[in-house]
């Protein structure tokens, strides 16, 4: 099949081309961030770097780093790039306002990004001929809003179906002739196997490519995918921070995501020493987004473990590519699609009531994602009438799921039954194997 690409000249772009292009807007976006973003301007000052002394992106090196802390001392305005009487979105992830992380977009914001994805249905061999079912959440999460503009660019008739109703996505799937999915990879393997249950082969849908991200997969995830919906499976990449999916995309190949260089400038660092790593060795992954307008962070670490290859690709396209993430820096878990930090799980017991002794367990069993929280009830709680404990159980998922935007299965056992540790409290056990 011959490569198609959505923007070539960019896609295609001689490296020594792209790190012009990236230089000259990298001194354009520090000047605007400067100007504009007091936040920053403190930190570029308490590190006495001045807007003259980057010339390019060889001086990138220079400038301070942000993270989530600072996104938090920044909430929710601190870091507005743009008056907020030209910015026309926001996205969000979940979380309180400490860990929620809320992302501006001006239109020529929500254009950039839509072309990111746009580049991503392309190299998935989408045209304006392809039905492109648009199965990841809508709202504040950026999976739906972002795959959708994207397909909207690229001109294909858009099925905007958010996730959940498994039957229905299948019936749309097959009335309108789905040729494109777009989900996250647990819940792609998930339709895989509701239409295996169902009694429908892979060549009874018109199903052709995936575009799945959002959260770590596999190798053999993605061969058991292209089996059971006999389509190619695409990895995608992004978080909100930067906009949402887009970031990086898979073509062809299959061994690694394209990062949209031209958009987003990619560093590996140490996590500990914050040294820039050369190319091909594994460290945390930062970006700098080059053009965007409102939420324009520099140098911001995205806590993912990844490696950059430089390698020529089959594809033609000449933006570097990042490795799928191997890991994280921090104790966020993904849980079907979404972001849970186990303070989160802490906030909502001392909410209601609880001491923070419990324990997360996550592990997928059939492709999906299981996530049960075991909270100890204190000694005036206790009780052993089943029906008050599952009452008290229900309320406890209901909170989380307003906090974290997913329902645990919340399991209430006697006091002090949860083993102490020595050292660290073990407050997660993650039985997936995703790295
Ligand atoms: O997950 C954006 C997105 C939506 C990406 C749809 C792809 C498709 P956040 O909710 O802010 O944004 O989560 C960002 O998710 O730092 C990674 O740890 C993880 N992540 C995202 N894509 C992948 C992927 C969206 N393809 C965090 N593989 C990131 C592994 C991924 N991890």
């Amino acid at each position: 099949m011959a490569e198609h690409y959505y923007q070539k000249d960019i896609e295609t772009m001689p490296i020594e081309d792209m790190k012009k292009l990236q230089s000259e807007k990298l001194v354009k976006q520090v000047k605007h961030v400067y100007e504009n973003v007091a936040y920053y301007r403190n930190l570029m000052d308490e590190k006495g770097v001045k807007p003259e002394d980057i010339h390019g992106i060889e001086d990138l090196h220079k400038l301070p780093f942000l993270s989530k802390a600072d996104l938090r001392d920044a909430y929710p305005y601190g870091l507005l790039g743009k008056p907020l009487k030209e910015c026309v979105r926001i996205h969000s992830t979940s979380g309180t306002t400490g860990r929620r992380v809320v992302a501006f977009y001006t239109q020529h914001d929500v254009d950039l990004w839509e072309d990111c994805c746009a580049r991503a249905i392309v190299a998935a061999g989408g045209t304006d001929e392809d039905v492109c079912q648009v199965a990841y959440g809508y709202g504040l999460f950026t999976g739906g809003a972002g795959l959708h503009g994207g397909s909207h660019k690229v001109g294909c008739l858009t099925l905007p179906m958010s996730s959940g109703n498994t039957d229905r996505q299948i019936q749309f799937m097959e009335d309108l002739g789905a040729t494109i999915l777009c989900c996250t990879p647990s819940y792609a393997a998930y339709v895989g196997e509701s239409l295996k249950e169902k009694g429908y082969k892979p060549e009874d849908i018109p199903l052709k490519a995936g575009i799945f991200g959002a959260e770590p997969w596999t190798e053999e995830m993605r061969h058991q995918i292209e089996e059971t919906l006999g389509i190619k499976a695409y990895d995608i990449y992004g978080l909100t921070e930067t906009s949402g999916p887009g970031v990086a995309f898979e073509c062809s190949e299959q061994t690694g995501m394209h990062i949209n260089e031209d958009h987003f400038l990619a560093e590996i660092i140490d996590p500990d020493t914050g040294e820039v790593l050369p190319e091909g060795e594994k460290g945390e992954l930062v970006f700098t987004s080059l053009d965007k307008e409102a939420f324009p962070l520099l140098r911001y670490r995205t806590r993912d473990i990844c490696v950059l290859s430089r390698k020529k690709c089959s594809c033609g396209r000449t933006l570097i590519k990042m490795a799928k993430p191997m890991g994280r820096t921090d104790d966020m878990l993904i849980i079907r699609g979404v972001n849970v930090f186990p303070s989160q799980i802490e906030t909502v017991l001392l909410n209601e009531g609880y001491q923070p002794n419990y324990q997360i367990i996550v592990d997928r069993v059939n492709n999906t994602d299981t996530f049960e929280v075991n909270v100890e009830m204190n000694p005036e709680q206790f009780t052993d009438k089943v029906s008050e404990i599952l009452g008290m159980e229900r309320k406890l998922s209901d909170a989380m799921k307003i906090m974290l935007g997913i329902n645990p299965k919340v399991r209430l056992v006697a006091p002090k039954s949860i083993v102490r540790s020595e050292g660290k409290a073990v407050r997660v056990v993650d039985k997936r194997k995703l790295v």
